[in-house]
C-alpha cells in the first residue's frame, strides 16, 4: 500500500493515526501540493489532486480520509477496531466523524485562511471562532459521558478529532472545557498520535528552517 499525504495536512494526519492504530505497513509518499512540480505530477496521477490518497496493493486509488479508514478497518484485522460492528454504535461513530470534519476541521481551514490573509476580516474571524466554540462546548458535554469520542474504545471519530486539537487549543479559548482538556491530555499519550506528531514537528521544523532531512 502507498499513502500519498503531507504531514501538515490534518486529513492526512487523520489517516496516519488510523494506519498506526491498525499496525498496517505502507510506503509513505509525501506530496507537497504547494510546490508546483509535485502538484502537477500528482494531478496527472490523480486529477482531483486532494490528499490523502491511498493506493491499495491491487492498485485501486481510494480518496477521502473516512473511506480510507473504513477500507483499512475492513482489510486489516490487527490492531484497533476503528468502526464498531454493532450497527447503532457504528452509526454513532460515523455521525461524530461527519460532525468533526464538517463543523470543526473544515471551519478550521477557513479560520487559518482568514488569519493568513493580508486584509484582516475580523468580523468573519470572530463569527467562525464563536461557532467553533459552540461545537467544542457540545463536544465537552458529550465527553463527560465518553472516555473517547464514542465510548470506551478508540474509533474513527478519534482519528478525526485529534489532529484538530493542536491548532484549536492554540487559537481558541478552550481551557475552561475540562472534559476536552482531559481528552486532549489523554490523546497526547496515545502511541499512534505520538508517531504522527513526531513527523508533524519535523515537517514544521523543516518549514521554519528551510532544511530538509536526507531521505
Ligand atoms: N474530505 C477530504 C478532504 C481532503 C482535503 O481537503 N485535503 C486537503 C489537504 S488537508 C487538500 O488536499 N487540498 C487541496 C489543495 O491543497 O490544493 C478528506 O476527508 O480526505
Amino acid at each position: 500500500m502507498e499513502l500519498f499525504y503531507h504531514p501538515l495536512s490534518r486529513y492526512s494526519q487523520k489517516v496516519l493515526i488510523a494506519l498506526y492504530e491498525k499496525q498496517a505497513n505502507f510506503y509513505p509518499r509525501i506530496t507537497d501540493l504547494r510546490d508546483p512540480l509535485p502538484r502537477k505530477a500528482f494531478q496527472h496521477f490523480y486529477p482531483p489532486a486532494k490528499l490523502p490518497l491511498l493506493k491499495t496493493q491491487d492498485g485501486a486509488l481510494i480518496p477521502e480520509s473516512s473511506i480510507i479508514i473504513e477500507y483499512l478497518d475492513r482489510h486489516f484485522t490487527n490492531g484497533t477496531q476503528l468502526l464498531p460492528q454493532e450497527s447503532q454504535r457504528n452509526l454513532q461513530v460515523r455521525l461524530y466523524d461527519r460532525i468533526i470534519d464538517n463543523d470543526i476541521n473544515n471551519p478550521l481551514f477557513q479560520l487559518e485562511k482568514l488569519k493568513r490573509a493580508d486584509e484582516k476580516r475580523e468580523f468573519e474571524i470572530k463569527q467562525i471562532e464563536k461557532q467553533m466554540l459552540t461545537q467544542f462546548q457540545r463536544l465537552d458535554t458529550h465527553l463527560a459521558q465518553n472516555h473517547w469520542v464514542c465510548g470506551d474504545s478508540f474509533t474513527l471519530a478519534d482519528c478525526a478529532l485529534i489532529p484538530c486539537l493542536s491548532y484549536s487549543f492554540k487559537h481558541l479559548n478552550l481551557l475552561e472545557l475540562d472534559e476536552l482538556v482531559r481528552y486532549w491530555q489523554q490523546a497526547q499519550l496515545r502511541g499512534a498520535w505520538m508517531l504522527v506528531l513526531e513527523e508533524v514537528l519535523l515537517a514544521e521544523m523543516e518549514e521554519d528552517t528551510g532544511l530538509r532531512s536526507i531521505p
